[in-house]
């Protein structure tokens, strides 16, 4: 960029920023009364910036190429072609990250509602995390059951399943909520037609990936898969994923497990394809008894 280029830019921002000061100050006068509006007279003149078209709306305010442009917006979910107001984000664009910001912690730290659980007849432990805070901070905790948790499962899960299900809220309760009355019958009736015996599935609050280590020691399964709740993005917050891994137990890491991601109706796979890949997925798993990079090595070329 030329010395001129600069000095236009510098001359432009010294110009807004001296609108700005150049207002008098409260020490400087009183300030006046505030006046209210008067009742039922209130004017938000801002369209809802969360409607689908608002939210593709370019903001740009003259753009050399709108239908490049649109096109270019078109192509992926990130905050493109927004504008700005100066060297600011606009307002709409503004409220628009606060309001996507507030879908992710309602998603964090919301709890998955018992109707959801009780569907599937899933009863619930917890891990050694005592409350969502600790979550956040010690992912440590969360891959390690109580011992309440482990006494539960041990009276009540079957041992030695082929594959045992469980469900965990992870970092966004609405993707358990909002997929698994899709993606969990699928799975269920894709392993019963393929012959697969099933454990007893239940529900871990608190819970990290890792948890399946802890889980397997208990029921013995082949396969342990795991519906969890990803981290919420800015524009997604329930996309849930399916964790999987042969034989888990103390030592196992993310290497031998593998996951399909991003199930969601909002832009991600739907729950009801992602079930049948999850079926597929544990029927490569238990043929070739490996997962993760084991099962990519046995399965290369093939
Ligand atoms: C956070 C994250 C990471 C973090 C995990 C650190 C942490 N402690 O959370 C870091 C940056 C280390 C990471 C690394 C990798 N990741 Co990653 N990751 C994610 C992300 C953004 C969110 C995951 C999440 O919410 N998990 C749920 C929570 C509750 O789980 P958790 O127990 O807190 O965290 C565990 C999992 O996240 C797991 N994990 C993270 N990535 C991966 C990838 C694979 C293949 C596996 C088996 C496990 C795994 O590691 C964590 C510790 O056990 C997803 C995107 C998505 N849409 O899900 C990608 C995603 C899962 N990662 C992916 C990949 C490819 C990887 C890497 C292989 C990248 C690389 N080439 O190195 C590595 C593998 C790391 C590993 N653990 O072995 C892909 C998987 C694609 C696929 N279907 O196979 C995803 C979907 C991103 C994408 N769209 O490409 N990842």
């Amino acid at each position: 960029m030329d010395d001129a280029r600069i000095e236009a830019i510098v001359q432009a921002v010294l110009a807004e920023l001296g609108k700005e000061t150049s207002a008098p100050r409260p020490s400087a006068a009183p300030a006046p009364a505030p006046t209210s509006p008067p009742a039922g007279d209130l004017v938000i003149d801002l369209p809802d910036p969360t409607r689908p078209e608002a939210r593709r709306a370019l903001g740009v305010a003259q753009p050399f190429n709108a239908e490049g442009l649109r096109n270019l917006c078109a192509t992926t979910t990130a905050r493109l072609g927004v504008g700005r107001a100066g060297p600011r984000p606009k307002t709409r664009s503004l409220l628009l990250f606060q309001a996507d910001h507030g879908v992710t912690q309602d998603a964090i730290y919301s709890e998955v509602a018992e109707e959801v659980k009780a569907r599937f007849q899933l009863f619930t432990v917890q891990t050694q995390v005592q409350d969502r805070g600790q979550y956040l901070l010690r992912p440590d905790l969360g891959r390690k059951l109580s011992d309440e948790a482990r006494r539960t499962i041990n009276e009540r899960c079957a041992k030695g399943p082929q594959v045992q299900i469980v469900i965990g809220d992870g970092l966004s309760a609405a993707a358990v909520a909002n997929n698994l009355a899709q993606i969990y019958p699928v799975i269920e009736q894709g392993l019963k037609a393929a012959g697969i015996r099933t454990g007893t599935p239940f529900f871990v609050r608190f819970a990290r990936v890792g948890v399946i280590n802890d889980i397997n020691e208990i029921v013995g399964a082949d396969l342990v898969l795991l519906l969890i709740g990803e981290r919420p993005g800015l524009g997604v917050a329930d996309a849930l994923s399916a964790y999987m891994g042969y034989r888990p137990g103390p030592g196992k890491t993310d290497a031998h497990r593998d996951v399909i991601c991003m199930i969601t109706n909002n832009g991600g796979i739907n729950p009801l394809e992602a079930g049948a890949y999850v079926v597929e997925l544990i029927k490569k798993t238990l043929e070739f008894q490996a997962s993760g990079v084991e099962l990519k090595l046995k399965t290369a070329g093939k």
